[in-house]
This record gives structure tokens, C-alpha cells and sequence, in this order.
């Protein structure tokens, strides 16, 4: 029997991961501000994360690291293909982001999304200890909350959706919709990155399952779940004080050098159908072709990391992008001054700063997002309040960062427009803009995120 825990966080993945072969293989631990976030508590509680490790297979022993019990869930070949890539990125993934691309609806995805809640439910079971709390994060898992009460009605439970909850009208296409409903109601606390999403879940629950009440309360058989908009956040301090590192500053100064000191547009996104970066690349060649931007003076810089290729719609997105830039190079491109510069490729958080700090307008552009984490990133480095943040309508972030450009991304005319703007904005405006906006993300930052979940989880 595994040691107890008075403190669980449960997500699809482990903070950490493997590197090296076999027996010389050790844990590392990942960058991210959800990772710092929870450290502390964490040590706090000597708690415990349950997570997938990746691989394919049997999972690993669990193991301590930095003071941090992980117990790793394994997941077969079949499991990651049809829970993972299948149900979770093929089936909600879509369907929580506006269905940009069609969700599919399996029978058997939804049976395998099933058993892998069930086996991620019976680990946590393994490890709480009596009145734990257990704090379980993102769409993998949301039938869990429901299965830890059949059995555990002593324990805490929170859940933490970190991308949009869809309205009603759309969560109705979900041919399992009571059961997801009923799933997250089995938490004490239901939190969400915005109003809206918070408002469309609990008026889902209280149409789809018999669930009574407001948009802040659902009761459901005896027990109510509190819902609440609780929006995450960075580590702000951490990334404000890389970007005043000297060599980062100095690596922004070669950057820009680097380009032929022009002026720099930059987009940083995961590769994802829902970023929105094949819209924006088609904003920046029509200012191309209509001469209202020269490669002389401007230069657009896209950094993309890959992501879900094997799920649905993840591999056009990247033909699409690849495709628009080769376009554009070709034809607007000259020795010395190529129009897009394109990077496939993960940065370390350091390098993300330096590009931050050289760019003149930052392009957070989605289709739909929960949050963006990449627009808060971008205004914390900025402590030279240089720099314009150019943020979707759709983005989570659009809620809280209310001084930055705002555009609504499917608008090409509007999105154009906007590149002009931030990039002729006079000093003055452009720094009270970004003082504005640093206030707001320093003040609200992820330390703050989870206490004031834990608070309201009655921690
Ligand atoms: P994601 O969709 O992954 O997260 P986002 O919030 O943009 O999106 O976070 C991306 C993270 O990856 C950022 O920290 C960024 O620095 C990093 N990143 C992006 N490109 C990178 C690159 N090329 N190299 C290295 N790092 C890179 C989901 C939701 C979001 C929500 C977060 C947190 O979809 O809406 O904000 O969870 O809740």
C-alpha cells in the first residue's frame, strides 16, 4: 500500500519527465508556471501528483522529487490512442474550442475515456489519505470528481478546467453530456478561466442532469458544487526577472540585430488549429501585397512548437502554416530581409524572453482560448514598457488584459488594421498601455490563482 497523501493533484500529465536509458534514467522536472504554482503547496501538504508519464506501457514506480511524491498512471497503446488522441483531443478538445474543427463522436473513444478515468479515480483512491484534498486539473479527467464521491464522500474535491467550457447549445452535441455534467457536479468546487465558461457549465448542468440552482451553486442528490470563474496565471516575478537578466537582454539586442533591425512582429503559440496563426500569417501578406508593410522595414517572426500530431486536424494545421509561409517568402522575400521567419521548435524560457524583448508587436491572435498564457508572458518581460500586445477577442486573457489591442482574429480587415495601429502607436500610448497591463499581470499572478482556488475549496 502506498504511502498517504493529505494533498493530490491529479492531471493527464506528471510535472516531470524521464530523460537517459533504463537504469540511468532519471526524473526531471518540467518548466511551467503550473508547476511552480503548485510546488509550494504541495511541500506544504506532502503531497502527491498523479499524472501519465508518457510512455507507452507499464507506468513507472513512483518516485520523490524535489520533496514531490509522483505516482505515475501508464497508459497502453490503446489507451493513448483512443482516450488521448482520440476522445481528448479528437471528441472535447474541438467541441470546447467552438468546434473549429468537426468534433468526432466514437462509441468506443468514449469507453476507453471511461476506463481511464476510472483508473486515474482508483490511483487517487490508492493515495488519499482520510479528508484529503484533491485537486484534479483539465478535460482528461472529468469524470473523476463523480467517482471519488461514490466512494470518498470525506475528501476535497476541486476540479480546474483550463480551456473554455463550450454554451449549452454546442455541449448539447455531446452524446455523453449528462454524464461529463454529472461527473465535474461530484466536485466541491467546479472553477473555470472565465464568467462565460463558468456560466455555460452551470447552466448545461442544470439542463442536462437534475441539478438545481444559480450559476455560482448546482445541487444535485445532496450535494452542491460551488462553480466559480478563477482565472490562472504566470509566474510573473520569475519571468520579469529573466528578461532583466543582461545576457537575455543582450540576446534580444542580437536578435534584432540579427534581422536587419527591423521592426519585429512575433507570434509564439503551440502548433493548434485554435491559435489562429494561419489567419494572422494571411493578415501580414495582404498588408505585404497591398505595400502598406515593406520587408525593408518589417519582419514577421512565428515560433511554433509541434504538438498533437497524431491527433485530428493537427498535421493540416501544419501543412496549412508551413504552406502560407513558403508563399509569402516567395514571393515578398529579398537577399537579406525574408519576410517571415518560421521556427518549429521548443525554446527554453529564457530564449522566449529575449525574442519578448525584441518585439515590437506581439500577435496573441486565437480562434479560442481559456486563457494564453503567452499574452501574459509577453507583458511581464516587457519592464522597459516597450512593446504593443495585440489580443484576441477569444482568448480567456481578453477578460482581465483590457488595454491590450483587442481584435476579433476571423476579421482580416480588423486584424490588418490593428498590425498598423500597434505598429505606429506613439511612445507615450504605448507605454501607459503597457503599464497598465503590467499592473494587472503582476498583481494576479499564479501564486495567487491557486490560493485563491485552494481558499474557496475551503483549504
Ligand atoms: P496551451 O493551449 O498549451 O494551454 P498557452 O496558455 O498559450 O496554451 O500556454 C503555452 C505555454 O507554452 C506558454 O507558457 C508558452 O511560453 C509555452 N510555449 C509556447 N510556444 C513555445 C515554444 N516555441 N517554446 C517553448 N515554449 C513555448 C492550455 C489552454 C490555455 C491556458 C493554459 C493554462 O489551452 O488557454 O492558458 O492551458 O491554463
Amino acid at each position: 500500500m502506498p504511502r498517504r497523501s493529505k494533498f493530490i493533484i491529479a492531471a493527464n500529465r506528471l510535472p516531470a519527465h524521464r530523460v537517459g536509458d533504463g537504469r540511468a534514467s532519471r526524473w526531471v522536472r518540467s518548466p511551467g508556471g503550473l508547476v511552480s504554482a503548485m510546488a509550494p503547496v504541495l511541500a506544504k501538504h506532502t503531497g502527491c501528483w498523479i499524472g501519465w508519464d508518457g510512455a507507452v506501457g507499464r507506468a513507472s514506480h513512483a518516485n520523490v522529487l524535489d520533496g514531490l511524491t509522483l505516482a505515475p498512471v501508464g497508459l497502453t497503446r490503446g489507451q493513448v490512442d483512443a482516450f488521448y488522441s482520440g476522445f481528448c483531443n479528437g471528441t472535447l478538445w474541438p467541441l470546447y474550442h467552438d468546434a473549429i474543427v468537426t468534433p468526432q463522436f466514437h462509441r468506443a473513444w468514449w469507453e476507453y475515456y471511461r476506463d481511464v478515468n476510472a483508473r486515474f479515480a482508483a490511483a487517487i483512491l490508492r493515495r488519499a489519505a482520510r479528508r484529503a484534498m484533491v485537486w484534479i486539473h483539465d478535460y482528461h479527467l472529468q469524470l473523476v470528481p463523480a467517482l471519488l464521491r461514490q466512494t470518498r464522500p470525506d475528501l476535497r474535491i476541486g476540479f480546474f478546467l483550463h480551456i473554455p467550457f463550450p454554451p449549452e447549445e454546442l455541449f448539447a452535441w455531446l452524446p455523453w453530456r449528462a454524464a461529463i455534467l454529472r461527473g465535474l457536479l461530484g466536485a466541491d468546487l467546479v472553477a473555470f478561466q472565465t464568467e462565460a465558461s463558468s456560466q455555460n457549465f452551470s447552466r448545461a448542468a442544470r439542463r442536462w442532469t437534475n441539478g438545481e440552482g444559480t450559476d455560482r451553486e448546482v445541487k444535485i442528490d445532496s450535494h452542491t458544487a460551488h462553480v466559480r470563474p478563477i482565472p490562472i496565471s504566470i509566474d510573473a516575478a520569475t519571468m520579469e526577472s529573466l528578461a532583466r537578466e543582461p545576457e537575455v537582454i543582450e540576446m534580444a539586442r542580437l536578435i534584432r540585430e540579427q534581422l536587419g533591425n527591423r521592426r519585429m512582429i512575433l507570434g509564439v503559440d503551440r502548433m493548434d488549429y485554435t491559435k489562429g496563426i494561419h489567419d494572422r500569417l494571411m493578415a501580414f501578406e495582404e498588408l505585404l501585397s497591398e505595400r502598406r508593410l515593406s520587408v525593408d522595414d518589417t519582419v514577421y517572426v512565428q515560433i511554433a512548437v509541434p504538438s498533437r500530431e497524431e491527433s485530428l486536424g493537427y498535421r493540416e494545421v501544419r501543412r496549412e502554416v508551413e504552406e502560407r509561409v513558403g508563399r509569402i517568402n516567395g514571393q515578398f522575400s529579398e537577399p537579406g530581409s525574408v519576410a517571415v521567419h518560421y521556427f518549429r521548435r521548443s525554446l527554453s524560457h529564457r530564449e522566449l524572453a529575449a525574442y519578448y524583448l525584441a518585439a515590437d508587436v506581439m500577435l496573441v491572435t486565437p480562434l479560442r482560448d481559456g486563457m494564453n498564457l503567452v499574452a501574459k508572458e509577453y507583458v511581464a518581460c516587457r519592464h522597459d514598457l516597450g512593446g504593443v500586445l495585440v489580443l484576441s477577442e477569444f482568448a480567456g486573457a481578453a477578460w482581465e488584459l483590457r488595454r491590450a489591442l483587442l481584435v476579433n482574429p476571423r476579421d482580416i480587415e480588423a486584424m490588418k488594421a490593428v498590425i498598423i495601429q500597434a505598429l505606429r502607436m506613439p511612445t507615450r500610448e504605448r507605454r501607459m498601455r503597457m503599464s497598465i497591463l503590467r499592473v494587472q499581470v503582476k498583481r494576479h499572478d499564479v501564486f495567487e490563482w491557486a490560493d485563491v482556488f485552494l481558499e474557496e475549496l475551503g483549504a
